[in-house]
């Protein structure tokens, strides 16, 4: 996560440098969610990954959370315009889940708990890029925010950080998900205000 503006040449940005073009600051934390929020037991809990040739890989919460974990400080951007600077959360690195299946697929299907999908770049899960976080400030992600775990891909608008996350398909060819065949842009780089179609 770059802390310092290029302009600057790296001093310490102010918070108003951190903020994408037509976003707003705000200090507390919204809850958007689609849909009700899904309750999901931590023994029938599980996330997987499935391959382009089909194959399934698994992991139960123990087995995703017993994991080597990182607590990356990152600033989210909703397309609804407000951003929410410097958040810290705890989970396990997408690229090492990734590095564990066979894949040349380019293009990932998120899938949540619920229904819900939104999809992203593969290369966009890799390189220190995402997460599947469990923990938000030191605390259990709580039910509202995604818990018991969500992917956190901060580098692109908040809705491609689906909550109550279940598993990542693969595909050869890119498909849109939940939000994306509604009009929002395809990817969503908020620093280059891809917030529909067509931006
Ligand atoms: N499963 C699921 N994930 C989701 C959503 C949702 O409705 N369902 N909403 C998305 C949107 S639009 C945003 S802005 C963020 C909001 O995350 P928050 O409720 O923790 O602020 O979650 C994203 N992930
Ligand atoms: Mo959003």
């Amino acid at each position: 996560m770059a802390r310092f503006s290029p302009r600057f040449g790296g001093r310490r940005r102010s918070e108003a440098e951190g903020l994408p073009p037509g976003q707003y600051l705000t200090r507390d934390f919204p809850v958007l969610s689609a849909g009700p929020t899904p309750r999901i037991p931590l023994d029938r809990w599980e996330f997987w990954i499935r391959t382009e040739t089909g194959v399934e890989h698994r992991w139960t919460w123990p087995e995703l959370t017993g994991l080597p974990a990182e607590t990356p400080t990152v600033d989210l951007h909703c397309v609804t315009k407000w951003s929410k600077l410097q958040t810290t959360w705890s989970g396990v690195p997408m690229e090492d889940l990734l590095s564990t299946v066979e894949s040349t697929a380019e293009f990932a299907m998120v899938h949540s708990y619920g229904g819900y999908t939104t999809n992203v770049p593969v290369a966009d899960l890799l390189d220190g890029k995402a997460w599947i976080v469990h923990t938000y400030d030191g605390k259990d992600l709580t039910p509202e925010h995604g818990g018991p775990a969500r992917l956190l891909v901060p580098h692109l608008y908040l809705w491609k950080s689906a909550k109550w996350v279940r598993g990542i398909e693969l595909m050869t060819r890119d498909e849109p998900g939940f939000w994306e065949s509604v009009g929002y842009h395809n990817y969503g780089d908020p620093w280059r205000e891809q917030r529909y179609q067509g931006d």
